[in-house]
This record gives structure tokens, sequence and C-alpha cells, in this order.
């Protein structure tokens, strides 16, 4: 299959040209197979597109119609305008250069009458994205289904109080889980915008969320049985569009799984602006998942520090980046994983190139991001100073202690022979100082 050119005329192959280039469609910092740590730069991140944003999204908002002219929605036909909406997709994810994209089923193709039309729909579209996947190199880091849109799942998909909608669910997943394993995607995401209550008066929370364990369960053997090797991921996040989500933070999600048997198959996705409603930090979450070993992948985007909700903004901030870096660093990288931009360009964006400068600007600032954090960890004394805070632990009762070997008695002994403690600084300033240091 030929690759066109005819949705993103203005703009070429984007290429590195490093920070002095002044060319905004050419990456700065991100140089892929500029070996960092060990590894080119791509496997650092393995930078995904996000379908829905970037190909589906007209920018509506609750106040006003979309303002982004599609292109492919040329066609009256519905089926025809997805294809030329795959087109369009691949055309961009070659210009800008990303290893992956990620889909919800209904990005791809749209519902039909019945369930075995709908199945039809996705099939169709699947097998022309796998063309395009071939032509291309281009892989898909995971699938999801969308459980949120129809008006079927108001109160709730795997958790809905209703048992027909529950399998509504389970048919969709069914045939999600069978694209993405025929696409060959990584990894397969759960993110339950609706799984969680708008009042508690009307809610059995318990029943619920026994529940979405049972659906999880059903679909992880699904997903097995046709051969899925990737990780389960679930997408925490603590509200929007329900008033309270059960899969509420990265926390949560952890106590869940283990509630459910489930931390052999499942991971965390984990999504900066969700870390932040849930008033954490974005380095929160993703490194609460690292230390427990279940970070499975990142959507990289950003909010707002003036209001609450989930604007999806694209990252630009570079102290952020510098942060998710080391932690990644520290912890092996993402890989299976990778960091999908769930990220759209605002509603007042409206040329072609605007959807370029977003991901090059994302892209360009977790490689400046990685550049930092290697230096950091190499070259400062930052781990030095971080783990000189836990040297009483290190050796001796504090060793044993934390061995689980020490009684509550031996402790008391111990601070009565060790006297008061010295007080230590936890040189806080210090610390964020020299994040700054070497950001030049
Ligand atoms: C919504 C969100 C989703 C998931 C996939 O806030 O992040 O797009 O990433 O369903
Ligand atoms: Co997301």
């Amino acid at each position: 299959m030929p690759q066109s050119s005819q949705y993103f005329p203005a703009v070429k192959k984007i290429r590195y040209e490093g920070p002095e280039t002044d060319n905004p469609l050419a990456f700065t910092h991100y140089d892929e197979n500029r070996i960092v740590a060990g590894k080119p730069m791509k496997d650092h991140f393995r930078f995904a597109v996000a379908y829905w944003h970037s190909f589906c999204n007209e920018n509506s908002d609750p106040f006003g119609i979309g303002t982004r002219n599609l292109p492919w929605n040329k066609s009256t036909d519905p089926i025809e305008n997805v294809k030329y909406r795959l087109e369009a997709a691949f055309e961009f994810l070659t210009k800008l250069g990303v290893p992956y994209y990620c889909f919800h089923d209904r990005d791809l193709a749209p519902e039909g009458q019945t369930i075995g039309e709908t199945e039809k729909n996705l099939e169709v579209l699947v097998n022309l994205a796998k063309q395009h996947q071939r032509d291309t190199g281009v892989k898909l880091l995971w699938g999801t289904a969308n459980l949120f849109t129809h008006p079927r799942y108001m109160n709730g998909a795997a958790t809905n109080p209703d048992f027909g909608v529950v399998c509504h669910a389970a048919a969709q997943v069914k045939a999600a889980l069978d694209a993405t394993v025929e696409l060959g995607g990584e990894n397969y995401v759960f993110w339950g915008g609706r799984e969680g209550y708008m009042s508690l008066l009307n809610t059995d929370m318990k029943r619920e969320l026994d529940h979405m364990g049972a659906f999880l369960r059903a679909a992880r053997d699904y997903g097995r049985k046709i051969g899925f090797k990737g990780n389960f991921l679930i997408e925490p996040k603590p509200m929007e569009p329900t008033k309270h989500q059960y899969d509420f933070d990265a926390a949560t999600v952890i106590g869940f799984l283990r509630e459910h048997d489930l931390l052999d198959d499942f991971k965390l996705n984990i999504e900066a602006n969700h870390a932040t409603l849930a008033k954490h930090t974005f380095s929160h979450d993703v490194m609460l998942a690292a230390q427990y070993g279940l970070l499975g992948s990142i959507d990289a985007n950003r909010g707002d520090n003036q209001n609450g909700w989930d604007t999806d903004y694209f990252p630009t901030n570079l102290y952020d980046a510098v942060e998710i870096m080391m932690i990644l660093l520290e912890h092996g990288g993402i890989t299976p994983g990778g960091l999908n931009f769930d990220a759209k360009i605002r509603r007042n964006s409206t040329d072609p190139e605007d959807l370029f400068y977003a991901h090059i600007g994302g892209m360009d600032t977790f490689a400046r991001g990685l550049l930092i954090a290697d230096e950091i960890l190499n070259n400062s004394e930052y781990k030095d100073l971080r783990d000189g805070r836990y040297r009483s632990f290190d050796s001796g009762p504090g060793k044993e202690f934390a061995a689980g070997k020490l009684s509550l008695e031996e402790l008391r002994v111990h601070a009565i022979k060790h006297g008061e403690s010295e007080m230590r600084s936890s040189k806080q300033e210090l610390f964020e100082n020299l994040i700054n240091r070497y950001i030049r």
C-alpha cells in the first residue's frame, strides 16, 4: 500500500537538526539513534501517538462545536471515512518518525447495529491497519476498548449494576483483544472511565469492585487463551467523567490488583494529568509503580496549574521530564511499555502543522530530560545524597530491623544505647537546585 502524502502536504519527514536549529518542524534534542545510557534514545521512550486525540477529535468542548477541519472526513460513508483516517494517521506517524501508536476500538471503526456488525467493522479496519503497519514498520503499543462513550455505559461498564451491560462490555473487550493480538499489540489497556460512581447513595461499592475483579480475570484468561503475551495495564484516574473513579491512583490500583489476584498479569499505565488530578505529582505515581515493579507504560501529557481538570496538554515541562527520566533510568526503563502522548492540541490550534509542533515539543522535552537525567545520575552527588539519608539501615541493627528481625522491646534497648540522634538536614533546597544546575 503506497504511503500517501495528501493530508499533511506542507510537512516533510521530521528530522533531528540539533539545539541550534530555528526550524520548528525539526527535532532539537530527539536524535533517535544517539546512544544514551547504553541504548538508542528511541528505545528509552518508545513514543506513541494517541489515535483518538490526533485523528478523531474535532476539538469540540462543552461550549462549542469542533473547530478542527479533519480532511479525511471527506465521504458521506462512515466506513470510507475511517479508512481515510487510517491513511492520514500513518502519513502522520511516518512523517513524525514515532515507532508506535495506540487506539480504542471505536477510534478505528464505528459501532454497527448489532454486535456481529460491529465486530465486522473492526475486522475490516484491523486488516487495513495491519497492511499499513507492515508497509511502514510502525507498531501498536497498546489497544483498548472504549467503554465510556456509548449511552449504555452511563452507569459504568464492568461495574454497571445491570448484568446485561456488563455482557456488552465483555463482548467489546473480547473484540478489542482480538484486534490487539492480530496487530501484534505489545500491551492492552483498561481505563475505567465510568467505573466509579456519581452518588454513593445508589451504589454498592464492594459489589461493583468485585464485579470489576471478575471482569478483569475473564479478560485476562481470554487474552492468554488467544496468545496475548503482553502486559494488561490499568490506567488510574481519580475522577472525570465520574465523580469518583475506582482506579483512583497508583496506590489504590496496586491494592485492588493484590486483592483480586491479578498482579501476575497486570501493571499500570500512569498518566501525568491523572496523577495531578489525584493531588499527586506525575513523578509520585510513576515512582510508586516503578518501585513496586509495576510500571507498565506512561501516558505523557500535562495538566494546568490554574485549574483542576484533565486538560491533556502536550508535555513541555522540562523539570518534570527530568524527574521522570531519572526514575526510568534508575528502574530499568519503560519497555515493553512506552510514552504515549495522550494529549490534544488546543481548540484554537487549527493549522495541520499544529499537531506536528505539539508532538515535536513533547518528544524534545523528554529527550532533553533524558540527557539531563543521565548526567545527574552519573556525574552528580545526587544518588549519594539521597541514599546517604538511609545509611543507618545499611548495616548493624538498622539492617536487622529492615529485615524484620528486631522486636519492639529490642528496638527500645537500641534507643537507650543509641541516645538521641543528631539532627540531619534533609537538604531539600539542595536537591531542588541540583536538578536546575544540570538544566543548561
Ligand atoms: C482518559 C484517558 C484515556 C485512556 C484510554 O482520561 O486517559 O484516553 O488513556 O482509554
Ligand atoms: Co490516558
